[in-house]
């Protein structure tokens, strides 16, 4: 059944024959008028509600609302998601906290949030550990990946999909930072994770933990020097207009994750587990798409508007400081094993 003929025979149901003449008239008349609803999800038996710190035409949130589009088609309407972006359900930290106890039904999260709870979501997110965005996707889009995603069913969440983020750098509103030097005694914002507090530490600065929401103005203000986020995230927020120099250091290649509540998704049938499943997975290659023209969009977005890149930066004096790091977070035979496995995948 196609996503309209699916919509008009759950639009009519099996109510009298007026009520589906006028419902049918209503809605040849709306499609010929251009004017049908840009979603159907008022006709959905179920909508998931799936939360989002980006905002509307984000590659993350273009994605969630593509896999809702699939859901609702192969569900013929029992499932629909509805995106609330730009952080509408909250922060991050207290979204997760949200969808654990099964308020919010989906979410679209960075793995960083993650660390202080699931410690299996460390590991990706160690500074360096992928040697490249390609080493990154191999092992997510693998069984190192099905296993990682697998940690969250010990808490109430069922992982779905892992999304690109590509590359974390530091950027800042005082000066170019040109090595691990410049770096020291400057106040960056990190996520609010342990392990990004100590690996700001560990390269001579000061680590402050905050929403993302609240960056903008903590740079504004001078409460904090700077931040560290990938191309689009540095653009979409704005933060290139307060902080214009942009260290290409790349030290964390920390993947983009798409949870969903346990609780939402026990209430579903096996059937409509398995393709909720599918069609998380079958988003991530048109995430990727999205996330890699925006990327060169944002990049060069922001060039024009005066930023300044720093791009010839040594990155081993950064690589070889994150040791004590390694050591501290990376203790259990489990952890110790997966960053090996992670380092000897091609
Ligand atoms: C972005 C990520 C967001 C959020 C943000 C942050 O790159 O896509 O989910 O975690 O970083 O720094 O808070």
């Amino acid at each position: 059944m196609t996503l309209l003929t699916g919509l008009r025979s759950r639009l009519i149901g099996s109510e009298s024959h007026f009520w589906e003449e006028t419902m049918t008239k209503t809605f040849v008349s709306a499609l010929l008028a251009g004017t049908v609803l840009a979603s159907a999800s008022f006709a959905c038996e179920t909508t998931l509600r799936s939360s989002d710190t980006h905002s509307e035409g984000y590659p993350t949130v273009v994605a969630v609302q593509l896999m809702g589009e699939m859901l609702e088609e192969r569900t013929d309407g029992r499932l629909c998601i509805e995106v609330f972006h730009s952080a509408q359900l909250g922060e991050e930290k207290d979204t997760i906290e949200q969808t654990q106890f099964g308020v919010i039904d989906m979410n679209r999260v960075s793995l960083g949030p993650f660390n202080n709870i699931i410690p299996e979501t460390q590991v990706p997110s160690l500074p360096y550990i992928f040697r490249s965005v390609e080493h990154m996707n191999t092992v997510m889009d693998g069984e190192i990946g099905d296993e990682i995603l697998e940690s969250f069913s010990a808490h109430d969440l069922v992982g779905l999909a892992f999304y690109d983020s590509g590359a974390r750098s530091f950027y800042n509103s005082q000066k170019p930072i040109e090595s691990m030097a410049d770096l020291a005694g400057m106040k960056f914002r990190v996520q609010q994770s342990d392990l990004f507090v100590d690996m700001v530490a560990a390269l001579g600065a000061n680590a402050t933990p905050m929403p993302f929401g609240e960056v903008y103005s903590g740079i504004q203000t001078g409460v904090i020097d700077g931040a560290e986020n990938n191309w689009p995230s540095y653009e979409s927020t704005g933060h290139y207009e307060v902080a214009k120099y942009y260290t290409l250091d790349q030290h964390l290649i920390v993947p983009e994750v798409l949870v969903m509540a346990k609780s939402s998704f026990e209430a579903l049938s096996a059937e409509d587990q398995a393709i909720v499943r599918q069609a998380a997975k079958d988003s991530v290659p048109l995430m990727r798409e999205r996330w890699i023209a925006r990327e060169a969009a944002s990049e060069q977005l922001v060039r024009d508007a005066g930023s300044e890149v720093i791009t010839d930066i040594d990155k081993q004096p950064f690589i070889d400081a994150m040791v004590p790091v390694y050591e501290k977070y990376i203790t259990s035979p489990e952890l110790i094993d997966l960053v090996a496995r992670i380092q000897a995948v091609e």
